[in-house]
């Protein structure tokens, strides 16, 4: 081989070298959310659940979980849902609407395959970095049950329980056998040095304040199972490009960016 040839095969190999990780260092989802301040209307209901004293303005943008990551489009009836976005000063607010005709849960254990459970699954990248996250905490992937458990693989490797710190949930059921359920969640922005180790209190597991972000990652799925051994869809909020569309748990680069008016 010559010394041109040489160095032209050499550049092409460094080309299909280089450019998947190119390809995966960039945002995927460039589309906008806004969330817009949520007021906490009376104070005497502190200790109230959240749905009691969160109240959305009506006007608020609801934004829909329309994109099928898992399993073909639902029927109205098996699964539709839609959300709106608020913020308090500590915590980012989600009111997600959903109609599941058979709500499930499996699973007793919060630990086992709760994404097999119906859940709410929250993708928080706080400093909107991307890159990988299924091991560590640069993102969350908050799993929220129907009995509010929160759950998330941390840097151990094993799933583990975060709805003290990091959530408060509440599930509505509507009256009158209805299969529309509100899930209000109120979230805290964690960054990416929290330590599972530490206490709540220690200032590396302190939450930001949503005013103090510009923008922050941020995604929302819904895994309907109505009674099969795993989920049958997974409707999430934003387009995921490829095959495999189960990105969310592992690539915040799949996130959308939410911003704070
Ligand atoms: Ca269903
Ligand atoms: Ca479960
Ligand atoms: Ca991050
Ligand atoms: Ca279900």
């Amino acid at each position: 081989m010559t010394k041109i040839r040489l160095i032209a095969a050499l550049l092409v190999l460094g080309l299909v070298l280089v450019v998947p990780t190119l390809v995966q260092c960039q945002r995927l989802n460039d589309q906008v959310l806004t969330a817009y301040r949520v007021q906490v209307l009376n104070q005497k209901l502190s200790k109230g659940p959240i749905s009691q004293r969160i109240i959305f303005d009506p006007r608020t943008k609801t934004y829909p979980l329309d994109q099928y990551w898992i399993g073909a489009r639902p029927n109205d009836t098996d699964f539709s849902g839609h959300f709106r976005l608020g913020y308090t000063k500590d915590s980012l607010v989600i009111e997600a609407t959903i109609v599941d005709d058979i709500l499930f849960d499996g699973r007793p254990d919060p630990l086992e395959k709760y994404w097999d459970d119906d859940c709410l699954e929250i993708f928080l990248d706080p400093d909107a970095s991307g890159g990988p996250h299924q091991y560590s905490h640069n993102a969350w992937a908050y799993h929220i049950a129907l009995d509010h458990t929160c759950v998330d693989f941390g840097p151990s490797e094993k799933p583990a329980i975060y709805s003290h710190a990091h959530t408060q949930t509440v599930v509505s059921k509507l009256p009158n056998g209805s299969s529309q359920t509100i899930w209000t969640v109120k979230v805290a922005l964690h960054k990416d040095n929290y330590q599972d180790a530490k206490l709540a209190t220690d200032l590396a597991n302190k939450a930001v304040q949503p005013a103090k972000q510009n923008r922050i990652g941020f995604a929302l799925a819904y895994c309907d199972n109505d009674g099969s051994p795993e989920r049958e869809n997974f409707i999430g909020s934003v387009p995921v490009p490829g095959q495999d569309k189960n990105q969310g748990y592992k690539n915040a680069w799949i996130f959308g960016l939410l911003e704070f008016k």
